[in-house]
């Protein structure tokens, strides 16, 4: 019998990278638990075993896993956009030519799995059924990955006979020798292809994630009509029991995850999580704006993360099925047995080991977990997932919000006047630098739309595609900017967040039900501090006014850093978002 496409490309990659075995995985529980056992038993990084088994009576099928310490991050320095022509790929992001960079990865890859298993990962982003899924292969030499995969997405050998004798989204993944200077994360975007060598963390090696679902899903949408976001998806219930379904872009380590799972401090709204990193948007044929979450699990920051903070995603986390649970960089209570992270509810254990298993002395002002340390969890295991999840339709959505990290400047929330005046909110996104990439943390940097490391192609021609969605949609959602993170004088954090942005929500599905008023101001509508809801809330009036001061001076200087940004795309800066620039600098 001749071999399939899919065959053929399994035994290239072989080829190149030499590994001793070959594992096709199968998705199945039985299999899990052989992998965590060969990754407990047979894989050791950096000298540790590459799971450790955690107390399994308060974390049920829960398992430590410590990276490379220099390998904690994604590595935006070190992933290229590959199209055939430079211009494509933009000054949004790093490029090579496609045969340049194919050259330098076989270079890096001759042998680079000898002694090791390479397992093949056959999954769908997206329910099997929905028109929008895709199915991918991943190949990788890591059992930390090919299990987290299986956490992430819906991974079964029933993808293999999907694919049968047609295309398939390709990754290639080795962690090589963990040297920093021979890692790269590679995409080729015409070619449905990702090659990635180096790292075995996060967004670089689960490849079916900010890799496939971002950078080239972009590219793809850019093509097809749809659009590859960097949002979370939610239904918000209110006290009339309708359900709104709302998206929030938001860049990495700003709160998707908390706020995909809000617990509501007003009575009456519950919210349902669909998603909490990344969306894909389509427009559908009755003229309203559809989305779905491509992934089936959370990989999430564990910092902050408490049973007052996010309750939902600790009883997620606890909840135990064995996809299973893995903690990536926490600390280790070694009385107990249990992970730890600076937030999580109760005291500093007495013993610990930190991130690197070194044991962990209190008096040294370092951090036990790592800043970016991470749980993966499968959404089944959580407690207010939506019944639409898994609806290969997906749901329709009233409004996207955009948002960051701004301690100044950027007001609460702000509604836009209409799509090109909200496309242009996004398009001057501004948010705080997080430990999620390496570099310098707390810098002020523009992020359009949370997608600045994630956009696949020229972003110019990205808010082009934004308007022009925007010109098929006949009942386009409402756009909002928010900003939780607002501090005083004192640098503390005025809006008290998580639970209580419920508060900001009820006035967003007010105004969609055209119940709530608003003022208009020079960065657009915002909600007289009547308009919020603050019942049980103890806010000064004069600190609800400071969350919404828009200060002239502050606002020019928003509007030359985003006169910047533009500059950079010349010609393929659409007009309309230029125009949108003259009239906000005309009101100032
Ligand atoms: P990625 O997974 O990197 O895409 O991040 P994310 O956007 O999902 O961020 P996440 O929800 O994990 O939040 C990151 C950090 O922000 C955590 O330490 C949270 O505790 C903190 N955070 C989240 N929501 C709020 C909020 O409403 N207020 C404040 N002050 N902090 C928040
Ligand atoms: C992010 O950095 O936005 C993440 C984590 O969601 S990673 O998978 O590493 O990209
Ligand atoms: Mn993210």
């Amino acid at each position: 019998m001749s071999m399939t496409p899919l065959q053929r490309w399994v035994e290239e990659q072989a080829k190149l990278t030499k590994p001793d075995r070959i594992w096709w995985c199968d998705g199945s529980e039985e299999e899990a638990r052989r992998l965590v056992e060969a990754g407990i038993k047979d894989e050791k990084i950096a000298g540790n075993p590459v799971f450790h088994e955690l107390n399994q009576k308060t974390f049920p099928d829960s398992y430590l896993h410590r990276s490379h310490p220099t390998d904690v991050a994604r590595a935006e320095h070190l992933t290229f956009v590959c199209h055939p022509d430079k211009e494509l790929a933009g000054p949004n992001n790093n490029w090579m030519a496609p045969d340049e960079a194919k050259e330098k990865m076989r270079k890096l890859s001759d042998g680079c799995m000898k002694g090791r298993t390479m397992y093949v990962l056959p999954y769908m982003m997206g329910h099997p059924q929905s028109p929008y899924a895709k199915a991918c292969i991943q190949l990788t030499d890591v059992s930390y990955v090919a299990v987290s995969m299986r956490i992430m997405t819906r991974m079964s050998k029933s993808v293999i006979d999907k694919i049968g004798g047609g295309d398939f989204v390709k990754g290639l993944h080795s962690v090589g020798d963990f040297n920093p200077e021979k890692r790269f994360i590679m995409h080729f975007p015409d070619e449905h292809f990702v090659w990635s060598i180096g790292s075995g963390y996060g967004g670089n090696a689960l490849l079916g994630k900010k890799c496939f679902s971002l950078r080239i899903a972009s590219w793809l949408g850019r093509q097809e009509g749809w659009l590859a976001e960097h949002m979370v998806i939610v239904g918000m219930q209110d006290p009339e029991g309708r359900t709104t379904y709302i998206t929030a872009a938001l860049p990495s380590a700003c709160g998707k995850t908390n706020l995909a799972m809000l617990e509501s401090a007003l009575p009456g709204y519950k919210v349902w999580t669909l998603g909490d990193d990344i969306a894909w948007l389509n427009v559908g044929s009755d003229g309203r704006l559809w989305a779905i979450n491509p992934e089936a699990g959370f990989f999430g920051v564990a910092p902050g993360t408490s049973m007052k903070t996010n309750p939902n995603m600790m009883k997620t986390l606890k909840k135990g099925t064995f996809y299973p649970t893995l903690f990536t960089n926490t600390a280790l209570d070694t009385d107990k047995n249990e992970p730890w992270w600076e937030g999580l509810d109760g005291g500093m254990p007495k013993n610990m080991l930190d991130w690197q298993g070194r044991p962990y002395d209190s008096a040294s002002g370092q951090k036990a977990a790592h800043p970016n340390s991470r749980f993966t969890v499968s959404m089944s295991q959580c407690p207010v997932l939506s019944p639409e999840f898994d609806n290969p339709k997906g749901v329709p959505i009233s409004a996207i919000l955009f948002g960051g990290k701004r301690t100044r400047v950027a007001p609460l929330v702000v509604e836009g006047l209409n799509w090109q005046h909200g496309v242009f909110m996004g398009a001057r996104m501004g948010s705080e630098t997080t430990a999620a990439a390496i570099h310098k943390e707390g810098v002020l940097r523009r992020d359009p739309m949370a997608m600045l490391p994630f956009c696949g192609y020229n972003m110019g021609d990205y808010f082009r595609h934004w308007l022009d969605i925007g010109k098929k949609l006949e009942a386009p959602p409402r756009i909002y900017s928010i900003n939780w993170f607002r501090t005083d004088e004192t640098g503390k954090f005025i809006w008290p967040g998580f639970g209580d942005n419920i508060r900001v929500f009820k006035w967003i599905i007010d105004r969609i039900n055209n119940k709530a008023s608003a003022k208009e101001t020079l960065v657009g509508l915002v909600p007289n501090i009547d308009d919020i809801d603050l019942s049980g809330l103890n806010i000064p009036r004069d600190k609800m006014e400071k969350l919404f001061e828009i200060d002239k001076a502050e606002w020019r200087r928003e509007a030359d850093d985003t006169e910047k940004l533009f500059d950079r795309f010349g010609s393929r800066m659409p007009q309309e978002l230029r125009d949108e620039l003259k009239r906000m600098r005309a009101k100032l």
